[in-house]
C-alpha cells in the first residue's frame, strides 16, 4: 500500500562574507600595502538520508531553512571564515525536486546519500585582492555574493506499516480519523468508504507510522466479492493488523471470524500477521456487556485485545502503545529473517 507524502520546504545558502579594504600599519613601515582580506564563503544546505525518519511530517512546520553566512574578511589578509553548512536529514527514498520549474534534482535513496541544494555565497574579495603593479594601494573590496535560494518539492513514497481492518461500519474511518490528520468521510451505513486512506501516526519517539483504513473486506473478499481483493493484496505490505470490531453489531465473535476466514483463505502471509483486537463503540455499549464480549474474545484468541471508543478516544492510547511494541518487535524478526534471506540469495547467485 503505497502513498505520496510531500512537503515543500525553502532553502537558502548563507550569504557569503564581504570583503574588506585595509592597509598594513606598521611601525617603521611608512606606507603599508593594502591587507583587506577576503570574506568567507556561505555555508550551503545539504540534504541526508537517514534510515531513522519514515515520512515528511517533520517539514510540515519546517518551511525555511538555511545555512549560515561567511564572516566578513579581516585585516592582515585575513580571510574570513566559512558559514557553517546546514545538513537537513530526510528519509530514504525521498526525491527532491525544483518546486518552481518541477525539475528533479535528486533521489537520495541509500542512507548517508547526500544532496547539496542550496550552495552558499562565495565570500567578497578583499583589497588584497586587487594588489597589481599598475595599482599598489586599491581601494576596491566586494560584497560576498547571496546563497542559492530555492522551493523545494520532497516527495516520499510511503508504505502502511499498520493496516486496520474491520467489516465495513465497524468504525475503521473514524479511527484513522482520531488518530492522525487523515479526514476519510465517516456515515452510519456500510461501503463508505472505497479506497483505502492513509494516515501518518507520530510515534513517541518523534517519527510517523503510516496507518491505511482498509475498507471494503466482507465474507467472499477474498474470491472478489465486494471491493477487497485488490485491498487484501494491499495489506500484504503491512506489518501489524488492528481488527477493528464493532462491539455494537449482533454477534461480534461472528464478526470477528468471518474477516479472519478471509485472511485465511487468501493465504500469502496474512493469517500469520500479527494483529491486534479493538473492540470499537464501547461508548454505546453497556459494560457488562463489554466485559463478557472481551472475554469470549480472550477464549478464541492469543492477540491482545482492547476495548476502545474511536469517538470518545477511550483506550487509544493503549491500543497505540501495544501497536510500537508490535512494530518494533516484527522489525526485529524480520531483521533475522532478512539476514537467512541474504544468506539464501548468496549461496544461489553463483
Ligand atoms: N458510538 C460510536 N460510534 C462510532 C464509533 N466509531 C465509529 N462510530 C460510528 O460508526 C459508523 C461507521 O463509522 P465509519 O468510521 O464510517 O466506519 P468504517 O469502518 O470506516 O465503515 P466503511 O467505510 O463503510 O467500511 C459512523 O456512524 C460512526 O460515527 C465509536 O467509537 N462509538
Ligand atoms: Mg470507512
Amino acid at each position: 500500500m503505497q502513498f505520496i507524502d510531500r512537503a515543500v520546504i525553502e532553502v537558502e545558502g548563507g550569504k557569503g562574507g564581504d570583503g574588506i579594504v585595509a592597509f598594513r600599519r606598521e611601525k617603521y613601515v611608512p606606507a603599508g600595502g593594502p591587507a583587506g582580506g577576503s570574506g568567507g564563503d556561505g555555508g550551503s544546505v545539504i540534504l541526508e538520508a537517514v534510515e531513522s525518519l519514515q515520512t515528511l511530517l517533520d517539514f510540515q512546520y519546517a518551511h525555511h531553512i538555511s545555512a549560515k553566512k561567511g564572516d566578513r574578511g579581516g585585516t592582515s589578509n585575513r580571510t574570513g571564515a566559512a558559514g557553517s553548512d546546514r545538513l537537513i536529514e530526510v528519509p530514504c527514498g525521498t526525491v527532491v525536486y525544483d518546486a518552481e520549474t518541477g525539475e528533479p534534482l535528486g533521489d537520495l535513496v541509500e542512507p548517508g546519500h547526500k544532496l547539496c541544494v542550496a550552495k552558499g555565497g562565495k565570500g567578497g574579495f578583499g583589497n588584497r585582492h586587487f594588489l597589481s603593479n599598475r595599482n599598489r594601494a586599491p581601494e576596491q573590496a566586494l560584497p560576498g555574493k547571496t546563497g542559492e535560494q530555492r522551493r523545494l518539492r520532497l516527495e516520499l513514497k510511503l508504505l502502511a506499516e499498520v493496516g486496520i481492518i474491520g467489516l465495513p461500519n465497524a468504525g475503521k474511518s473514524t479511527l484513522i480519523s482520531a488518530l492522525s490528520s487523515a479526514r476519510p468521510k465517516v456515515a452510519d451505513y456500510p461501503f463508505t468508504t472505497l479506497v483505502p486512506n492513509l494516515g501518518v501516526v507520530r510515534k513517541p519517539t518523534g517519527d510517523g507510522t503510516v496507518f491505511a483504513d482498509i475498507p471494503g473486506l466482507i465474507a467472499g473478499a477474498h474470491a472478489g466479492l465486494g471491493l477487497g481483493q485488490d485491498f487484501l493484496r494491499h495489506i500484504e505490505r503491512t506489518r501489524v493488523l488492528i481488527h477493528l470490531i464493532n462491539f455494537t453489531a449482533a454477534d461480534p465473535i461472528a464478526d470477528y471470524q468471518t474477516l479472519q476466514q478471509e485472511l485465511q483463505a487468501y493465504g500469502r502471509e496474512l493469517p500469520t500477521r500479527a494483529q491486534i483486537i479493538a473492540l470499537n463503540k464501547c461508548d454505546a455499549v453497556e459494560s457488562q456487556r463489554q466485559d463478557a464480549i472481551a472475554a469470549q474474545f480472550s477464549q478464541i484468541t492469543n492477540a491482545p485485545i482492547f476495548t476502545i471508543s474511536a469517538v470518545t478516544r477511550r483506550g487509544l492510547e493503549s491500543l497505540l502503545q501495544t501497536v510500537w511494541q508490535t512494530l518494533d518487535t516484527s522489525l526485529s524478526s524480520q531483521v533475522r529473517s532478512g539476514d537467512k534471506d541474504e544468506g539464501l540469495t548468496g549461496s544461489s547467485s553463483h
